[in-house]
């Protein structure tokens, strides 16, 4: 799917001290680090997420405990369960972005490209939808 994919971290250390995760931006994050944020404490049943971004570039991390994270493309919906802070979901704009199934203990650590705007956001999935037909539809038109 488009827009989405996980990044594998190098854990520096070993059993016998713990170990150490570098994130530094254009290396381990693939753009410029703007903001940083977290949810933790999120309870049973609850789902965050239903919106998609028009460009904002996001890694997100579980740092403890599992989250699920349903993206969706327009046309390809993928559900990613975040159980491990080695890894980072990179998300970029004009995935749609639910994430549910978060345990008690889940801590959901998020790297972004840019600073809080909510005009970036896309809240309503038939707006989305609509976006991402218009988008898919000029791409196929391009590489016939
Ligand atoms: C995303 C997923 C993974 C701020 O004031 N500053 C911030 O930096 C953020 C991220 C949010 N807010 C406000 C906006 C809302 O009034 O905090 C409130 C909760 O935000 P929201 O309902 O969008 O939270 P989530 O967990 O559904 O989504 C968040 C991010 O907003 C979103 O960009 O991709 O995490």
């Amino acid at each position: 799917m488009k827009n989405c994919y996980l990044i594998d971290f190098n854990p520096i250390g070993n059993e016998d001290v713990g170990y150490l995760v570098e994130l530094e931006e254009n290396k381990q994050i693939p753009f410029n680090i703007k903001r940083v944020y977290y949810t933790h404490s999120v309870p049973d049943e609850t789902q965050r997420g239903f919106h998609a971004h028009k460009n904002l570039e996001q890694v997100l991390i579980c740092l403890n405990g599992k989250i699920k994270v349903k993206c969706f493309d327009g046309e390809i919906a993928k559900i990613y369960e975040l159980n491990c802070n080695n890894k980072g979901l990179y998300v970029g704009g004009m995935v749609w972005l639910e994430m549910l199934d978060y345990t008690k203990e889940a801590i959901l650590l998020v790297l972004a490209s840019q600073i809080y705007n909510e005009d970036d956001y896309i809240r309503n999935f038939g707006e989305f939808i609509k976006i991402a037909d218009n988008f898919n539809s000029k791409k196929n038109k391009s590489i016939e």
